[in-house]
């Protein structure tokens, strides 16, 4: 007997692969993609290779984190409007939009494999399970569950996306099935330590400056419990950094006594982006950003707006209030 829960649909998702043999089959996930994504998208090419499929990963923009390089290091990954594929896989994509504009002319997707509670049952079968910690967590559980023994390599993409998206074990996705699953992918080659010192300890000194920043910028309301850090176009310039040198920025401000919600607010190719982050799941930050067309977890949520952050600033600040006080 296990001492886990399984997710339920793993026979249905093999019998799904198995119908795969032979067929040119698209993996793709979400714009800049984390590493619960690329993890996804590298098992899920292992999974199908050895059904006898023919996998194509997409990465829209040929861009990958810099502490997540070293995983893609050894695949091709292809641009996703230029692939030619019998079938789509869409893996960590809530909705089908987030792979990129390109998504509009796909077809219906054959399979979804998600776990972002905003996440819509777009594809013709749908793995969807906002319970999950990650989507690669969802994948170790099948694998799991037909006793699947995986490379090296394999257990490593997999580990990166649980430990990503989990906040290194610490959010309040992580449950005991999640440390079993991890404990397994660690038994098969995932290496805890030098995967925590690829993906944490591989930060560009450049983002540095730009953490400077954003700490100064640092505003707080409502008595504290609401905290937002601003970062502008210029403050990536001076910096020589990036909008995608923002990731885990967001953590500090969280980590403050008495904030209930942090966010970050950006500028992002001349929209503003804002992350939240919360430690509490019953505030279901994904319903506050739902109102913003964004989309998430309970507790960790991003939206983009089509105006200035300083317009939006008293708005946002009000509904968001409003919003706390109504689930608090
Ligand atoms: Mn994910």
């Amino acid at each position: 007997m296990s001492i886990i829960e399984h997710f339920s649909g793993a026979e249905s998702f093999f019998s799904i692969c198995e119908q795969l043999k032979g067929k040119r089959v698209g993996i793709l996930g979400h714009l800049h993609p984390d590493g619960d994504c690329i993890g996804a998208q590298i098992a899920m090419r292992d999974i199908l290779i050895r059904f006898g499929a023919i996998p194509l990963m997409g990465l829209a923009e040929n861009k990958v984190a810099t502490n997540l390089k070293w995983i893609v290091r050894n695949y091709e990954f292809v641009q996703p409007e230029e692939m030619t594929v019998d079938e789509y896989i869409f893996v960590d994509c809530g909705v089908m939009l987030r792979a990129g504009d390109f998504a509009k002319k796909l077809p219906q997707p054959l399979m979804s494999i998600d776990h972002h509670v905003s996440g819509e049952k777009f594809a013709q079968h749908n793995f969807f399970y906002p319970e999950s910690a990650a989507t690669c967590e969802v994948i170790t559980d099948f694998l799991e569950q037909r006793q699947w023994e995986v490379s090296g390599a394999i257990a490593t993409a997999l580990y990166v996306g649980i430990v990503t998206d989990t906040g290194k074990f610490s959010y309040s996705s992580t449950t005991v099935r999640t440390l079993f699953l991890a404990a397994k992918l660690a038994s098969q080659g995932a290496n805890p330590h030098r995967i925590f010192i690829e993906i944490y300890q591989n930060e560009p000194r450049e983002k540095f400056a730009l953490i400077q920043r954003f700490l100064t910028s640092l505003g707080f309301y409502v008595d504290g419990t609401i905290c937002v850090g601003r970062l502008t176009e210029k403050d990536f310039i001076e910096t020589g950094t990036t909008a995608d040198d923002t990731e885990g920025l967001v953590n500090f401000p969280r980590t403050i006594k008495g904030v209930r919600v942090a966010a970050i607010a950006y500028d992002r190719e001349g929209k503003t982006r804002i992350s939240l982050r919360s430690d509490d799941p019953t505030l279901r930050l994904d319903l506050f950003a739902a109102k913003f067309l964004g989309g998430g977890h309970f507790c960790a949520v991003a939206f983009t707006i089509n105006d200035s952050y300083e317009k939006f600033e008293a708005g946002f600040i009000s509904s968001l209030r409003a919003h706390l006080d109504a689930f608090t």
